[in-house]
């Protein structure tokens, strides 16, 4: 499920928004409730303050104290693991592979051995756990502290953090590992607050876990944690209605054991180490590479032979190991397609439905939007105990106190309303604490981009330099790149998505473009090594 998107982000600061008048120090992590008083603040000589104990906070944590620094962590949260302590949906999941998901520090995956090929969210919460006890993380971590808001003082070259429970912190170094899929969107659905059932977002799915038995139940949305909520529910459930807008071009995860002794023999064999500095040679940060050929170049032996085998291997290799112009080559793309729909439609008994989940014509080309990774998700649909409405068919008017009114007068009615909607991407959790900045996300960068971090706030340590902010033309060459690898690709053939912030597109005013960096991971990381050798080209130090 989360944050295991394989493109490397990063965000820039769209032209529409004000200039950033405050300059940061460096990055941060952050939320919320500090409870350390001033005094002891102060005897800390402004430690750097990271917001979010996720992948990234914990990370950025290690580092930094490695260099020597003092550092803290607020969280909003209770408990570390980012987006895992949070999202408890049935079937939460992640949609790569265990191996690449974690860190490449020796002395935490020497002895952790993974369960399942595509951990769950469980067994992802016991290796957070596990990790915390192994780098002894917790004692710089403040829960249940959200931060609201972070304001730089330029006379004294400090942060002045304040939190929800009206705590202020000042900070030298402030470093947002916020997450890029945290901010939940709540769709704009007329008198969405008159269901007298329950009704929450998918990423705020009850923590202490919700008896579904005879229940009627309805999710809207069909992303990546829709689909696993639907697959996961529907034999729970007295009934289940989903409400679709876009069917989502899933692929089968084929998910299966991590054999133990496979792991103990990976490691014996160096294998790990391998791995780690694999990843960010690929474009995608997995441990599989685009073909090196066009599809148009392979014969169709070939074509067909690949296909099969990238289905049977499951997970995104039929995304991310496919042929490079699939992103970039509409004929090629429906090629794809097809082969897509062909395997989907053979699953579905329903002839009705095969239109309404795997159309003839493309709902948008294949794989500009992530598409999620399912077990048994498209014969869901097949059961009696289970309904299917097009909201483009018939779109949502309204909610009534007991379910749904759509367009025609038809009302569907239930217990439990679930938003699997979706997320204010990227800049969403860093607008509502009144900052703003660049920051990508992957598992298999957030340890480069860590210590990309750390190395220049070690330099400006030495350099004795206390305020670090991007040139504004920086920001706009960086803007451009992205912009112009993006048009190369048919990333704009997506109604809604949040690669461009277009699933926003009736809730605020965002301007919709590419946020991604979909250049490559390699690139994305030549160009960053580049601005540091360069003397931290394309930023203002003092
Ligand atoms: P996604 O992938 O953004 O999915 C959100 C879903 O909700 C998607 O199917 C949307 O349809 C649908 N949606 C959003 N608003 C509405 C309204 N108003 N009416 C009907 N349907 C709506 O979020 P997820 O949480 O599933 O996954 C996020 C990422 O997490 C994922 O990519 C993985 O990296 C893990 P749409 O497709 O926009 O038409």
């Amino acid at each position: 499920m989360f944050y295991s998107t394989r493109y490397t982000y990063v965000y820039y600061n769209p032209p529409k928004y004000p200039a950033r008048r405050s300059s940061f120090d460096l990055f941060l992590l952050a939320s919320s409730t500090l409870r350390i008083p001033k005094s002891t603040l102060h005897t800390h000589k402004f430690p750097p303050i990271s917001i979010s104990a996720g992948f990234a906070g914990l990370y950025q944590l290690y580092r930094l104290r490695a260099l020597g620094l003092s550092v803290k962590i607020f969280e909003a949260a209770s408990g570390i693991g980012g987006t895992w302590h949070i999202n408890r949906y049935p079937g939460v999941r992640t949609d790569c592979e265990a191996v690449i998901y974690q860190y490449d520090l020796e002395e935490v995956w020497k002895d952790w051995t993974w369960k399942d090929k595509y951990p769950s969210g469980e067994e992802i919460q016991a290796y957070f756990r596990y990790v915390d006890h192994k780098l002894d993380l917790k004692r710089d971590i403040y829960f249940n502290t959200r931060v609201t808001g972070a304001k730089w003082d330029e006379p004294s070259h400090l942060w002045n953090v304040s939190t929800a429970s009206g705590l202020f912190v000042r900070a030298r170094f402030l470093i947002l590992c916020t997450g890029s899929l945290s901010k939940p969107l709540i769709p704009n659905i007329k008198d969405l607050s008159t269901f007298e059932g329950r009704c929450f977002h998918s990423s705020h799915w009850p923590q202490e876990g919700l008896d579904l038995t005879g229940k009627h139940v309805a999710v809207i949305g069909t992303g990546s944690s829709g689909i696993q909520v639907i697959e996961n529910i529907a034999s729970q459930v007295r009934h289940l209605t989903v409400f679709q807008r876009t069917p989502n071009l899933a692929l089968p995860i084929n998910q299966s054991r991590f054999d133990e002794k496979e792991q103990v023999k990976m490691k014996e064999m160096d294998l790990y180490n391998h791995i780690f500095r694999r990843l960010p040679q690929t474009f995608a940060g997995f441990l599989y590479e685009f073909q090196p050929i066009p599809f148009t170049s392979a014969t169709t032996e070939a074509q067909r032979l690949l296909w099969e085998s990238q289905w049977k291997a499951g997970g995104f290799h039929f995304w991310l190991g496919n042929y490079p112009d699939i992103f970039s080559d509409e004929t090629v793309n429906r090629e794809a397609y097809a082969f897509w729909r062909s395997k989907v439609r053979a699953r579905i008994r329903n002839p009705a439905l095969h239109e309404k989940l795997a159309p003839i014509i493309p709902p948008h080309p294949f794989g500009i939007k992530q598409p999620g990774l399912e077990q048994g998700y498209f014969e869901v649909f097949d059961r009696e105990n289970v309904s299917l409405v097009d909201v483009k068919e018939t779109p949502i008017e309204q909610v009534t106190p007991n379910g749904l009114a759509v367009r025609g007068g038809t009302i569907h009615t239930f217990d439990i309303l679930v938003l699997a909607t979706g997320f204010d991407s990227f800049t969403g959790a860093i607008i509502d604490i009144d900052i703003r900045l660049q920051r990508p996300n992957s598992t298999s960068v957030i340890p480069r981009q860590s210590d990309w971090i750390t190395d220049c706030l070690k330099f400006l340590q030495d350099n004795d330099y206390t305020r670090i902010e991007t040139k504004r033309d920086a920001e706009e060459a960086w803007r451009y790149l992205i912009l112009e690898i993006a048009s190369k690709r048919l990333w704009h053939k997506c109604e809604s998505s949040w690669y461009t912030g277009s699933n926003l597109a009736s809730t605020n005013t965002r301007p919709v473009e590419m946020l991604a960096f979909s250049g490559g991971l390699p690139l994305y990381l030549e160009k960053c090594a580049e601005a540091a050798d360069n003397g931290y080209q394309g930023f203002e130090l003092s």
